[in-house]
């Protein structure tokens, strides 16, 4: 009887261990939301802006009121750390950041199902030898520069590229940085050492329909999506439309539209079959007036594939499509590359323990490629990374009414804590055994 009762109660403490505290999760992403939401039109938090800052502050003030370490580095990446400083870390983070009238969830729930680990860590006083730490990476969204909190980490970035960095009012990096207190200059400094992260395991919302449609709760990613973003300005001639006759114009609309058809056909033809996407998400014509010809049109082309290979090939043809077009129109075109983010896979050794941690919780599960960006395809060039996945309502993403339902956070919730135990508890992790990736 009293043998039984030890093991129901060892049995209750490893329960207690391996889940994460539902409600704590449910108010703290009720919370974060609140920063930056217009009722109906969604949240609109911008990397440095008022409601980011206010949202750093609030996450700072909840991990401190936990007891854990918060603090932010040179380019304005917030870390929670669950000990000692000076050991390297096993990591879970995303962004914070949003889209302009984006959702709840996107970004959001990798940092506070992180935070939620550090403190579940901390309340079942987990004896690691590495510490863990939850990262929200800023700018993952790109409103200046796509990626900037991971890839200054993994020392992917210069100070020309911050110093040239501009938002699409031409509003420039360098002064948000610094007016919510971070120095550009000391960029370097955010790049973490080689060894200092163990390993690294992100949260995410799907953003797509697959797990959905397949009711499985839990994604587990093989492979990230690389993106190009390429800025394209058409230089023609402005008159009056009326009087200039068709063929004698210089019409900066005309050739940019006939790039952008030429263009997506061939990146759809030449593109990894089913995998490849482009987009014109931003066209600006000028001067924008009824009966004025316009003499010029910004076209931002995005590009995304998992194949290296074709994204440089896609992103040549491209611009020289795109000066074939001009030269038909007599037009100037200049194009320069805004951002660019690798495809990369995920390590098979986090991945292990993920499915691991899914049998444990028993989700079912499936592996499956993102075809969105994350902050994990970044640190995968500096550390084994992994990412999972949640499924989202209707496919929603990058709209306020982005949803998942609770039941489906909690689950993945837990099995991140899952997964960050394996880890920890793995001295295969260990900084001198670097991995196979
Ligand atoms: O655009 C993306 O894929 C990501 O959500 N930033
Ligand atoms: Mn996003
Ligand atoms: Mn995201």
């Amino acid at each position: 009887m009293g043998s039984n009762n030890r093991v129901m109660s060892e049995n209750a403490e490893f329960e207690r261990q391996c889940k994460v505290n539902p409600e704590r999760l449910q108010d703290s992403l009720e919370v974060l939301a609140s920063f930056g939401m217009v009722p109906g039109k969604g949240i609109t938090r911008p990397s440095f802006s008022r409601s980011y800052e206010q949202a750093r502050a609030w996450l700072k003030s909840e991990a401190e009121s936990a007891g854990l370490l918060a603090y932010d580095d040179a380019v304005g990446n917030l870390f929670i750390r669950y000990g000692d400083r000076d050991r390297p870390c096993v990591m879970s983070g995303s962004h914070v950041d949003t889209v302009p009238g984006g959702g709840p969830f996107d970004g959001a729930y990798g940092v506070l199902g992180a935070i939620e680990v550090a403190r579940r860590l901390k309340e079942t006083k987990e004896n690691a030898t590495v510490a863990f730490e939850a990262a929200a990476f800023v700018e993952e969204e790109g409103r200046y520069y796509d990626l900037l909190g991971s890839k200054a980490l993994a020392g992917q970035m210069s100070l020309e590229e911050i110093e040239e960095a501009r938002d699409s009012s031409g509003a420039p990096l360098m002064e948000a940085m610094k007016s919510a207190g971070f120095s550009p200059e000391r960029f370097a400094e955010a790049k973490r050492e080689s060894g200092d992260i163990l390993a690294y395991v992100e949260l995410h919302i799907e953003q797509g329909p697959v797990l959905e449609s397949k009711n499985i709760p839990i994604g587990i990613v093989d492979e990230i999506t690389g993106g190009r973003q390429i800025e394209y300005v058409f230089a023609g001639e402005s008159g009056h439309a009326g009087t200039v006759p068709m063929d004698l114009r210089r019409d900066a609309f005309t050739g940019a539209l006939e790039f952008i058809h030429g263009a997506r056909a061939h990146v759809l033809e030449t593109g990894t079959p089913g995998r490849v996407r482009t987009t014109f998400g931003t066209v600006e014509v000028s001067p924008g007036f009824p009966s004025r010809i316009p003499d010029r049109c910004l076209v931002i082309q995005e590009i995304r594939d998992f194949s290296q290979q074709k994204l440089d090939e896609l992103v040549s043809a491209s611009v020289a499509h795109a000066q074939t077009c001009a030269r038909k129109y007599r037009l100037d075109v200049s194009s320069r590359e805004i951002c660019a983010a690798s495809p990369a896979r995920m390590s098979s050794r986090v991945t292990a323990k993920i499915r691991e941690a899914a049998q444990a919780t028993d989700s079912d599960f499936i592996t499956m490629p993102s075809g969105a960006g994350h902050d994990a395809q970044v640190i995968a060039s500096i550390a084994p990374a992994g990412m999972i996945f949640v499924p989202s309502k209707g496919g929603i993403s990058h709209r306020h009414d982005e949803w998942t339902d609770f039941e489906f956070l909690e689950r993945g919730a837990n099995v991140l804590l899952n997964s960050i135990l394996l880890i920890l508890r793995d001295s295969n992790f260990d900084p001198t055994i670097q991995s196979e990736f």
